[in-house]
């Protein structure tokens, strides 16, 4: 027996989930539309240029669950609304990318774009995290077209280099894996591990300069 049977009347039930279903659609459309974007500029690079600055691109949408649980959190009015103005990163789309010069490349490329509207701009490639951590993220807003009209929504846009992204895979594992009480030691070794991918960045691009000349 589903939980809410016999509590609620099923067509009100039957309402609510297809407005949940919908609600995430327009995440999904939106992470879409920008995907779209990014795998634009990959093609045209390739074509151009031979080589993309984009190494890969991964996108995942919030669970139902994981949107509820950030509600929670976050003390949000349990309204579509204010989910909707409240949580900003139900889709996710991280880009990867070969050098530090490609991540501020890609975000001023998908900037500049009239329909994509930035508005909040975290750059811990500049400012990392205390305990390591680099990325670029982006809370950007794009348009969908839907058949009863335009919604708005929320995308959230990493960006980072290889070095970056393995680091920040492998934090995450181990910061899963002892619970988030990660041990002082494995934390400081994190760190130099942080470094050591910060200098081997600094290092690729000094040779790709030496080898290609610098960026225009
Ligand atoms: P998931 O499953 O990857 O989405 P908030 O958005 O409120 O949860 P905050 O601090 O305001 O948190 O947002 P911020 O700093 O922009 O970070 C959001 C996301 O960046 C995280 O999402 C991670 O994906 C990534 N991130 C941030 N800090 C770290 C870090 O120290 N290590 C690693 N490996 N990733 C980080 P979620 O929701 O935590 O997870």
């Amino acid at each position: 027996m589903q939980p809410f049977e016999g509590v609620f009347p099923a067509d009100v039930l039957r309402a609510l989930r297809q407005e949940l279903i919908n609600f995430r659609l327009e995440y999904k459309f939106g992470m879409e539309e920008l995907l779209t974007k990014i795998n634009i500029l990959r093609e045209e690079f390739e074509h151009s240029q031979s080589h993309s600055p984009i190494e890969h691109v991964r996108t995942r949408l919030k669970s139902l669950e994981s949107v509820v649980n950030k509600m929670v959190r976050l003390r949000c009015e349990p309204t579509l609304e204010s989910i909707r103005d409240n949580i900003r990163d139900i889709a996710g789309v991280r880009v990867v990318c070969g050098f530090t010069a490609d991540v501020y490349w890609i975000a001023r490329m998908l900037s500049e774009q009239p329909d994509i509207q930035v508005v909040e701009v975290k750059d811990y490639v500049a400012n990392p995290k205390p305990n390591g951590y680099k990325s670029l993220h982006l809370i950007v807003k794009v348009p969908v077209y839907l058949s009863n009209g335009r919604v708005d929504v929320y995308v959230e846009l990493q960006i980072r280099t290889i070095a970056m992204d393995f680091w920040a895979s492998l934090e995450h594992q181990i910061y899963y894996k002892f619970d988030q009480e990660v041990p002082e030691s494995i934390r400081s070794e994190l760190r130099d591990a942080a470094l050591t991918a910060g200098q081997l960045d600094e290092k690729m691009a000094r040779l790709r300069d030496e080898v290609h000349g610098p960026p225009e």
